[in-house]
């Protein structure tokens, strides 16, 4: 229990501003800056923040929401030492304190897996050097692919080029529920089948959650859950209810999902149950994404995460990320809405 002296506390809250490359888009929509709040807390000497940037298109919570939540936690934890319920808070503001309060009280260690899954789209030659690194340093080659966005065909065909020209690469696979049940057949028709085992993962294929089911049960090829276990009604659902034939992985992106406690509990739940927890990025700045990386090794040590997302922004926040090559702004640089 920490000391209800409120002289021992310190808190800031800032409001950030990064602009984006210029070709990123998210759900149809372009994001030209990305925009959030920092949280700075400080107690007994010691410094720690977490992110709050909800995701346009993809977070329910707005910005002004979210500075309402802020300021009113900051405030009582401010005065008396203590933080609202979880269950009171947009998940992006329960992410965020969370992480703070970790980060505070020494929990989250140093040490961070930052060697995440690259993201591709085109040529698998661009990669070679990623996946020549990958094992030298004896790790699995393993890179995450778009699918769903051009015809099932042209997809099926990427995917056995990767596969064909890469004899020792996994896949992951993510259609964030953009086909129909057929588009998603028609796509797996177009796999070769000795290609399919090498697929670690297809996220969310169809439009439903039973849809998704039904593509597993018919092409034997493992599924991952990402926008199911975002849905807000875990609190009463069962985590078991997740399980089924060929579901093989839970993608957690905390941002979306809530507090480090309630991620962790879907991360034990697939521990427990053989699934793969991967730690999954939001568009994070670098300050929000090097805690991911931390979380991801401290929680899912040996797996690689969902983290390259970095290079979709123009400047890096406050912390670095290793061997980015992006300028690092200040948060000294960022607007200060309050303090306490
Ligand atoms: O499509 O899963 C997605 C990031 C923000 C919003 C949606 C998605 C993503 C990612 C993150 O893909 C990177 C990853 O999961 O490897
Ligand atoms: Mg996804």
């Amino acid at each position: 229990m920490s000391n209800s002296n409120s002289l021992t506390r310190s808190a800031k809250l800032y409001r950030y501003q990064l602009p984006m490359d210029s070709g990123v888009i998210v759900r149809d929509q372009r994001l030209s800056q990305r925009e959030g709040y920092i949280v700075e807390l400080q107690e007994a000497g010691t410094l720690a923040y977490g992110e709050c940037s909800p995701l346009p298109s993809f977070s329910q919570e707005s910005l002004p929401q979210v500075e309402s939540e802020l300021i009113n936690a900051l405030q009582v934890w401010h005065s008396s030492g203590l933080w609202p319920s979880d269950e009171s808070l947009s998940p992006s503001v329960a992410f965020a304190l969370s992480m703070a309060q970790c980060e505070l009280k020494g929990d989250l260690p140093s040490q961070g897996e930052y060697r995440a899954a690259p993201l591709c789209s085109g040529d698998p030659d661009e990669l070679l050097p990623v996946f020549d690194a990958m094992s030298q340093e004896g790790r699995q080659k393993v890179a995450k692919v778009k699918v769903g966005l051009y015809e099932p065909i042209r997809d099926g065909m990427l995917v056995n080029l990767f596969l064909e020209s890469i004899p020792d690469l996994q896949l992951r696979l993510d259609a964030n529920r953009s086909w129909t049940l057929e588009k998603a057949l028609k796509f797996a028709q177009y796999v070769m089948p000795e290609f399919r085992s090498r697929i670690a993962f297809l996220e969310e294929p169809c439009q439903t959650e039973a849809l998704s089911r039904e593509f597993a049960h018919q092409t034997g090829i493992t599924i991952g859950w990402d926008e199911t276990i975002q849905q807000s009604d875990w609190h009463q659902r069962e985590l078991v209810t997740l399980l089924g034939e060929h579901v093989g992985a839970l993608v957690i992106k905390p941002t979306l999902i809530g507090s480090l406690e309630r991620c962790s509990q879907f991360i034990d739940f697939a521990h427990q149950h053989g699934l793969q927890a991967v730690i999954s990025s939001s568009l994070e700045t670098s300050l929000g994404l090097s805690q991911l990386a931390r979380f991801s090794a401290w929680k899912t040590p040996q797996q690689t995460p969902g983290l390259d997302t970095l290079q979709l922004f123009q400047a890096q926040l406050e912390r670095r990320w290793p061997d980015s090559p992006l300028p690092l702004i200040s948060l000294q640089e960022q607007q200060l809405i309050q303090q306490w």
